[in-house]
């Protein structure tokens, strides 16, 4: 099935048409008859093949080596995982992977995992210290856990546990928000804000979407990518590598980074951006489109006569604001810059699906000219023109692609808003050839868990969290709400200052902050200090080194249950993850068997509100039955929370999408789909304010002014303390911020930044022996090293050669790397890969796991750890750290 190239493509997707596929064989058996066929060996070679390919069986599961997750199959031989590729019933990636699912191989076998539970002998705690782990067995483990939870509760300081996740299936809540809540802590706190946070930031506060977005590749005419690298990494990869060919015969793609990608070096236009200048060159192309005439007519709206008012260096008579009280607001509240322009009492602008176009060109666009971008971006105002110009004539059919490139900067929440708006100025949203939205799914929610909650729990888990959120420097504005979102990275000052509270007890899965944060020796310093941690994962890595118990996980992709919700190619989906495979060691599931092994022992204890939890609850749907182990209530949960999907009885049954035919058809096939997107549905209905594509952002007006005023200040005293420098209504409106830097010029000269590597299963693949012998995959990498990318312009007047040793100093810290010389990013700039600089992990992922000796660097040891505060986010990039590198 996998070899079932799809032939032909119409509205409905990727249709394998029968005609083409019939052809396709005809054509394979016309070659293999006529004579002396050049395929002889590949036939002679299927065929001894044979014999092997029918001894297996192809199993579904789901990679979640990124966040494309994707579902697969697993070919098991013997009761051994031996291959993968794409589940073929997928339509979202229609039998496809990207070649990271073959690392996992090596993950579930790698002979440094973690085999059973080990507890802490020394108390001493820190990089360096060697932790004496023994051996202890899961039934102690879990009575020390237990022991730990009773006397926070016994206390009446149930507030002082913590659990922080990473990665996760959909079965999260059964662990992430159900123990909290029930012991009585606030404290559960996901690594959102260090992935990409800010990049949701952005389409919500201009559509309404805290999401990530679809693309329809199959039918655009223009992909302008911004920081993405959609063969290598972002969210639909393996679509994108299989299509992006066939997309570049009908599409043109502008690529802005300031690294010649993967995906920059196949494309038409790369504009190698200043880092941290994203939003100039987005408001340089608004500024054109709308200066020269060329936004969607038909989506925005013209002026009432017909007359491009929006002339270059001159603001428009602003259009009446239909409430007259609405007016009067707007100035309330807001302190400087906030002249309202002169307005006429008709209304010169007629705007249809979008709101405040008028109001976006006055506050901001009419003097960010191409040639004022042009100093500031160092990409040549031809370019932008000729870009933002390409893009608009490509109609609703173009796509501006956000990713973390572009706004997990320091002030990236407004380029965030800034490149999505873009298309709201061409009308691809939720358009044909545009970028669109998920399709819903079936599936459920896990039960109230407020009947379980005890007194002390109902009122301590709404404490404030150690995270910092909905302070006046952290609005995190998920959802619309002063602190509605995580802020990953300050949980760490949190814990340090003990504010809002000291965190006693700690447990952290499928996450490892002391590798994968911003200024990451914050994390060091707080597990050090912390009393008791628990660390449920499957290889020992960097948190775990500060662990007093170190819980071997089930590998997410081959030994256990779960499932996730993703979407590509304009399908939804829902797919298993299953086991596949017996687990090799002790291990146990984390989201499920280990909390259900936690409430037994809180039972015992006498606290058994959250064991009630679970076994009342969760009951099998077909049977009825009840839990009585962990295996148990794991099938029961997901059956329970995917039914919708494979029931009948289920009120949703095929009402989006695929009807399976049962819980064990599910699993045989291994995904749900959803229908195709429709498009057009949301195109008066916005989850906005208004209801429509905000320029002028109503809802990060209402937002911003709700946290002002939990903090009796403006909006303007918000963005002072988030380090923003616009002022006034330009709160309002995507507009240009200046980068944030840290690090004096004179001192350290470069401005560093980074990417993440087409082998990288997020920070998981450096134990892999195919990810170092192969790491040159990433445009000037080098296998088994760590380069740091230098222009030899550079290179040449500081003396250095390929391969010399460099030491990379910034205000944050040290770390040294191989020196590359190499074309693909501007003078000036310097740039590494995210992935290696492991100190632990495992004896390929370090350059000695027994000494803690790193092999390379790890950026984040570089980075400052800065915040895109309205989102919460971390800014990993934009180049928020200049560097200094000096030979060894
Ligand atoms: N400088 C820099 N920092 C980054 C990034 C970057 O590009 N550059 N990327 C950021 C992004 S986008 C993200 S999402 C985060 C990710 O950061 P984290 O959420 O911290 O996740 P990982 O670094 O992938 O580490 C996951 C850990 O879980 C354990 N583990 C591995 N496999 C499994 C498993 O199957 N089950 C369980 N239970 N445990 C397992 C291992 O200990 C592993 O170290 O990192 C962020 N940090
Ligand atoms: N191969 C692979 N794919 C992945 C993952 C993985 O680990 N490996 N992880 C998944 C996860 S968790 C996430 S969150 C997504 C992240 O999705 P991506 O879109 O891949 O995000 P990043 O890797 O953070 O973005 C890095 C890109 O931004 C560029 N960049 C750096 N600074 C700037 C800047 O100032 N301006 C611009 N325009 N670009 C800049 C870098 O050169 C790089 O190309 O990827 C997912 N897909
Ligand atoms: S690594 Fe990501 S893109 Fe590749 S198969 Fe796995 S989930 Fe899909
Ligand atoms: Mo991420």
């Amino acid at each position: 099935m996998t070899d079932q190239i799809p032939t032909s493509k119409n509205d409905d997707g990727w249709q394998i048409s029968r005609r083409g596929f019939l052809q396709g064989s005809a054509g394979t058996v016309a070659a293999a008859t006529a004579g002396p066929a050049l395929n002889f060996f590949t036939a002679a070679s299927a065929q001894a093949q044979q014999p092997a390919e029918a001894a297996g069986k192809w199993m579904a599961s789901t990679c979640q080596g990124c966040t494309s997750w994707c579902p697969v199959q697993v070919k098991v031989v013997d009761g051994r995982a031996v291959h993968l590729r794409g589940n073929p019933l997928a339509k979202a990636n229609h039998g496809k992977i990207c070649p990271r699912p073959h690392l996992a191989l090596q993950q579930v076998y790698d002979p440094d995992r973690v085999r059973q539970p080990m507890k802490r002998t020394n108390p001493e705690k820190g990089r360096g210290k060697d932790p004496g782990f023994v051996p202890i067995s899961w039934d102690e483990a879990m009575d020390m856990l237990a022991d730990r939870i009773m006397e926070l509760r016994n206390d009446g300081e149930p507030e002082k546990f913590a659990l922080f996740r990473g990665r996760y299936t959909y079965l999260r809540d059964i662990l992430y928000s159900a123990v909290p809540k029930i012991i009585g802590s606030p404290n559960n706190i996901s690594h959102s804000a260090i992935c990409a946070e800010a990049e949701k930031f952005g389409p919500y506060y201009v559509e309404g979407l805290w999401d990530y977005r679809d693309y329809d590749l199959e039918h655009t005419r223009y992909v302008l990518c911004w920081g993405a690298d959609p063969v290598s990494s972002n969210r639909q990869v393996p679509h994108a590598i299989n299509f992006w060919g066939n997309m570049r015969d009908n599409a043109t793609v502008a690529v802005v980074d300031p690294r010649l990608s993967a995906t920059a070096a196949k494309a038409d236009e790369w504009l190698p951006v200043i880092p941290g200048e994203d939003g100039a060159l987005a408001v340089a192309m608004a500024h054109v489109i709308l200066a020269e005439g060329a936004w969607n007519k038909t989506f925005v709206g013209d002026f009432v006569d017909g007359e491009n008012r929006f002339v270059p260096g001159q603001t428009v008579d602003e259009p009446q604001p239909s409430v007259a009280a609405e007016g009067a607001e707007r100035t309330e509240g807001i302190v400087a810059g906030d002249a309202p322009t002169s307005r006429t009492s008709a209304s010169v602008f007629n705007e249809i699906h979008t709101h405040g176009v008028v109001q976006w060109w006055n506050l901001e666009l009419k003097d960010r000219t191409p040639e004022w971008a042009a100093e500031r971006t160092g990409i040549p105002a031809e370019q932008i023109r000729r870009v933002a110009l390409g893009f608009a004539a490509a109609g609703s059919r173009a796509i501006s692609w956000l990713s973390p490139g572009a706004s997990m900067q320091a002030r990236g929440g407004y380029s965030a808003m800034a490149t999505h708006a873009l298309n709201g100025l061409v009308g691809s949203i939720d358009a044909k050839g545009g970028v669109v939205a998920k399709v819903k799914d079936p599936t459920g929610s896990v039960p109230d868990m407020a009947p379980y909650q005890d007194e002390l729990a109902a009122s301590h888990s709404k404490y404030d969290k150690i995270d910092q959120r909905g302070t006046l420097a952290f609005p995190s504005l998920n959802g619309g709400k002063s602190g509605g979102g995580v802020v990953t990275n300050a949980a760490a000052d949190g814990m340090l200052a003990k504010s809002p509270n000291e965190i006693k007890v700690a447990i952290a899965y499928w996450s490892n902050f002391g590798f994968s944060t911003s200024g990451s020796y914050r994390w060091e310093q707080a597990l050090s200090e912390l009393p008791f941690f628990v660390h449920l994962t499957t290889n020992a890595s960097e948190m775990s080194m500060f662990a007093d118990l170190v819980l071997p996980a089930a590998h997410q992709l081959f030994e256990k249950w779960g499932y996730i919700k993703g979407k590509q190619n304009l399908h939804s989906y829902v797919s298993l993850n299953q086991r596949v495979i017996d687990p090799l060691w002790d291990v146990k599931q984390d989201e499920t068997e280990v909390p259900f092994m936690l409430a037994e022992k809180l039972a015992e204890r006498g606290f058994d509100n959250l064991y009630r939890y679970y076994t009342e609850g969760f009951a099998d749907p077909e049977t009825g039955a009840a839990p009585t182990n962990g295996e148990e209530f794991t099938e029961y949960a997901l059956k329970m929370l995917t039914r919708g999907c494979w029931d009948s009885t289920h009120e949703d049954y095929g009402k989006y999408g695929d009807r399976l035919e049962g819980w064990e058809d599910f699993k045989e096939k291994g995904v749900w789909n959803s229908h195709r997107y429709e498009y057009g549905k949301r195109v008066d209905n916005f989850a906005t304010q208004t209801g429509k594509v905000e320029f002028y952002s109503e809802t990060l007006k209402t937002a911003l002014r709700g946290h002002a005023e939990r903090h009796d200040t403006t909006v303007d005293g918000v963005l002072e303390a988030t380090n923003y420098v616009g002022r006034g209504e330009l709160a309002f409106v995507p507009h240009f911020e200046p980068a944030l830097r840290h690090g004096d010029e004179v001192e350290y000269p470069f401005v560093f930044f980074e990417h993440r590597s087409r082998l990288n299963r997020e920070g998981r693949s450096a134990n892999c022996t195919w990810y170092q012998a192969h790491k040159n995959v990433d445009p000037g990498d080098e296998n088994w090293s760590d380069v740091l990318k230098m222009n030899p312009i550079d290179a040449d007047a500081l003396g250095l050669d390929d391969g010399d040793m460099v030491r990379i100093t910034s205000t944050t810290g040290t770390i040294t790397a191989q020196l590359k010389r190499w074309e693909g990013l501007r003078p000036g700039t310097v740039a590494k890969c995210y992935g290696q600089g492991h100190w632990a992990y495992g004896r390929v992922a370090a350059a000695n796991f027994a000494e803690h000796v790193p092999l390379g660097g790890n950026n984040n040891e570089i980075l400052y750890p800065e915040f895109e505060r309205l989102s919460g986010s971390t800014a990993r990039h934009g180049g928020p750290s200049r560097v200094k590198v000096e030979r060894v």
